[in-house]
């Protein structure tokens, strides 16, 4: 016996198939209220898109401590050996729209929701451990350049390239995109970072600086520029498909989580700046330290509920886990809650997917679609003689110290090649062949020649081999004393 068909509001529905006219050439009523909620609400299926990281896929799962952290963070999240706490991971692309091909060269969106027991913890990362800029008043222009050029509505090589050969601290992210691990293979064969330095604190008030590492168990494996473009054209949801499949045939994705962990004092000292978003710790100076398995087991059962209503940020933070001053992290923390507020609503919390798993006391009323009791008859302001809820001294923030002068002030550390031309010189002459090839092919249809020149001095500075070969690549003649930096 099937279910009775009605409208949104529970009426039964008579005819699904005819609209209500006048005869069988007649016009069409106004009164056919079915016919115009349908056309009505189709009219309004699609909400905004993500400005970026639109196109996505996600899966609930796990996350299960194998190593206790309590020495560093009283999260709860990340404490006592076989802890487990749900949590919900969005994988996406960042410059594609939501129909765009997965398999593009780009870094991938690494989001991890935990529904922990102390309320939910959002790790909004990436596939890779670092940015391309490290100052988040450049967000908006870097992005602008990733997207469509505003009068063709094409894809723009000289604006990528000339953004970046402007912006050299963008130098080490670059040569990490356009090689092999710009293109992953699938969403489980990537790894996630948190790519920013955050702050641990443990039950005694004592803190660290930390970064976390998701190595993927099903090991790094990537696709060439020549098969991802074949695939895009194909299937350009292969990642989507691969991620949806893996996981409906039992075959769970899994993830071994570390993190590095940095005294607090060291941040004064390490000869990079700890909260430059486009510089790594090295493993040598900082190893990685286990803390547990994230394991993707179950499927969304709708898309649209689960994964394009998901709402990530990382202000989203648990006792034991704040921020650093990384200023690219201290305006996320503003941003993404107000990308929520545009793109979902003021009240986007109260979705399922996005709900807490512990009980959720304020005095936050109201708001359009506040679906839940909005409090009931319950006392609506703090504070009050009424026994309303009242805050916790002992999860006020740890106290730090700041100083300085308030000014729009440039990091003080500018080394942008060390590093870069260490990811180089790590490569295998194959990974640099490869590497090489995307720069050329990317850099070929960039209108002026002064940019090309600009970003090779770059690539050169950071290893002159480097530059050497992509401008022989791009077929420039290379002298020496071009490319060294006037002193
Ligand atoms: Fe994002 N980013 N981002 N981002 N980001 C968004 O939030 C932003 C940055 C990342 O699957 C937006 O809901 C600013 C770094 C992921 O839903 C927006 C800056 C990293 C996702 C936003 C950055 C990320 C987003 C777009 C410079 C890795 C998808 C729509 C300070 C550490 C999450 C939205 C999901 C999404 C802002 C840079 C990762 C606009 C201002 C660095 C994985 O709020």
């Amino acid at each position: 016996m099937t279910k009775k068909l009605t409208t949104s509001w529970g009426a039964p529905v008579g005819d699904n198939q005819n609209s209500i006219t006048a005869g069988s050439q007649g016009p069409t009523l106004i009164q056919d209220v079915h016919l115009l909620e349908k056309l009505a609400h189709f009219n309004r299926e699609r909400v905004p898109e993500r400005v970026v990281h639109a196109k996505g896929a996600g899966a609930h799962g796990y996350f299960e401590v194998t190593q206790d952290m309590s020495k560093y963070t009283k999260a709860k999240v990340f404490n006592g050996v076989g802890k487990r706490t749900p949590l919900f991971v969005r994988f996406s692309t960042v410059a594609g729209e939501l129909g765009s091909a997965d398999t593009v060269r780009d870094p991938r969106g690494f989001a991890v929701k935990f529904y922990t027991e102390e309320g939910n913890y959002d790790l909004v990362g990436n596939n890779t451990p670092i940015f391309f800029i490290r100052d988040a008043i450049k967000f908006p222009d870097f992005i602008h350049t990733q997207k469509r050029d505003p009068r063709t509505h094409l894809k723009n090589p000289t604006a990528v390239w000339d953004f970046w050969s402007l912006s050299p601290e963008s130098l080490h992210q670059v040569t990490y995109l356009m090689g092999d691990r710009g293109i992953p293979a699938t969403y489980r064969h990537m790894n996630g970072y948190g790519s920013h330095t955050f702050k641990w604190v443990n039950q005694d008030g004592e803190a660290v600086w930390v970064k976390y590492h998701f190595k993927t168990n099903q090991g790094v494996k990537n696709m060439t520029s020549e098969v991802a473009a074949k695939i895009a054209g194909e299937n350009p949801d292969y990642h989507t498909e691969d991620l949806f499949n893996a996981i409906e045939n039992g075959d769970y994705p899994s993830w071994t989580l570390y993190v590095q962990i940095m005294p607090l004092e060291d941040a004064k000292t390490y000869r990079f700046d700890p909260f430059d978003v486009t510089k790594v710790w090295s493993h040598k100076d900082y190893p990685l330290i286990e803390v547990g398995r994230m394991v993707l087991n179950r499927n969304p059962e709708n898309y649209f509920a689960e994964v394009e209503q998901a709402t990530f940020s990382p202000g989203n933070l648990v006792p034991g886990i704040e921020p650093s001053p990384d200023k690219m992290l201290q305006a996320r923390l503003f941003a993404y809650s107000d990308a929520h507020r545009y793109r979902v609503g003021v009240n986007h919390h109260l979705l399922p997917i996005n709900r807490p798993r512990v009980e959720v006391n304020n005095y936050q009323r109201d708001g359009f679609m506040r679906f839940d009791d909005n409090g009931g008859r319950s006392v609506y302001y703090e504070p009050n003689s009424f026994g309303g809820p009242t805050e916790t001294p002992e999860y006020k923030i740890t106290p730090f110290p700041v100083s300085g002068v308030a000014e729009s002030v440039p990091h003080d550390r500018d080394d942008h090649y060390t590093q870069a031309g260490d990811l180089y010189r790590l490569m295998s002459e194959g990974e640099k062949e490869r590497l090489v090839k995307n720069i050329v092919e990317s850099m070929k249809p960039v209108t002026k020649e002064e940019i090309k020149i600009r970003q090779i001095r770059h690539f050169y500075k950071a290893d002159p081999d480097y530059g050497r070969r992509v401008a022989e690549g791009l077929g420039i003649t290379f002298k020496e004393e071009d490319f060294v930096e006037k002193a």
